[in-house]
């Protein structure tokens, strides 16, 4: 069965009413990122971070799967269906995707401030909890972690925050695409983060692939399919079930 990578920003939730960060209207305005996003930010103010989280959290439960993550959903009919997406929010699940990896973290999960896997710029590993579960409400102030005490927090990666990109699955996700005549699809991002933009020249040595944007932007050979998600998404996808 040939693979199919689906490797997804903001710009692909955007038409189910969720914000994106860098448009003219994205959470970004509203918002600093060190304020918001960031380990020190956190340490400045938690209560301003939840607050943040929590009026996404309402936003992307209230929000519904759009014609775009349906596409993607629909590619399973046919193909071996991999999402590799930065959002955090589970659109893609509710849409019916069965291999969603979420390399930002999820709304869904929270976990102890002082979790193991936190690690941050300076590699201060003083950290030991490891309790991580599935939150049905926003985290608020005071939620505090059943293991050790210490506040809860959302299971998101913030700026400064490695990310468990897998580097080796990577690799080996590329070999399979490239050898299976699979597709890499790159939909929705600006590509402005590291190091979760770095799969967009990784998957450049497959034959397949295609970047779905709004405004999409000249990179090396890939397929430009300018355009909102909902409609050159599902245009895509027939293509390639007819194929
Ligand atoms: C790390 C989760 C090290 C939280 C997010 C200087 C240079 C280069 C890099 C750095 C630098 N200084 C610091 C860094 C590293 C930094 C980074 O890359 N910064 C950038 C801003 C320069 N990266 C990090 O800090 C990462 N960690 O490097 O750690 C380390 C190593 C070891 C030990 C410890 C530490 C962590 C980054 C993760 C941050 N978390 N999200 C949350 O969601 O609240 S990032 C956030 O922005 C998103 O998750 C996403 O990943 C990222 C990009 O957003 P997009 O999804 O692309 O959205 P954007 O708004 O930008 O674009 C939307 C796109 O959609 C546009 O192109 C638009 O045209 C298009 N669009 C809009 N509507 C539609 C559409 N397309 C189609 N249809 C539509 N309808």
């Amino acid at each position: 069965m040939r693979t199919v990578v689906v490797f997804s920003g903001a710009g692909l939730s955007a038409e189910s009413g969720i914000p994106t960060f860098r448009d003219s209207d994205g959470l970004w305005e509203n918002h600093k990122i060190e304020d918001v996003a960031s380990p020190e930010g956190w340490d400045r103010d938690p209560e301003l971070v939840l607050q943040f989280y929590e009026q996404r959290f309402h936003g992307i439960k209230q929000a519904e799967p759009n014609i775009a993550h349906r596409a993607i959903a629909k590619l399973e009919e046919k193909f071996k269906v991999i999402n590799i997406t930065q959002n955090i929010d589970d659109l893609l699940e509710r849409a019916g995707c069965t291999n969603v990896e979420h390399v930002h973290g999820c709304i869904n999960q929270m976990k102890c401030e002082r979790h193991y896997n936190i690690t941050n710029l300076d590699g201060d590993t003083n950290y030991q909890c490891s309790y991580l579960a599935t939150q049905a409400k926003p985290v608020v102030m005071g939620d505090s972690c059943p293991v050790c005490g210490c506040q809860l927090r959302p299971h998101v990666v913030w700026f400064g925050e490695a990310v468990d990109l897998g580097y080796d699955k990577i690799a080996d996700l590329v070999r399979e695409v490239k050898y299976n005549d699979g597709v890499f699809i790159c939909v929705g991002t600006s590509a402005e983060v590291a190091p979760a933009s770095l799969l967009i020249p990784f998957f450049s040595q497959v034959q397949n692939k295609y970047i779905v944007n709004l405004k999409t932007w000249p990179i090396s050979d890939y397929e430009l399919r300018e355009g909102p998600a909902s409609e050159q998404l599902p245009k895509l996808v027939e293509e390639l079930l007819d194929e």
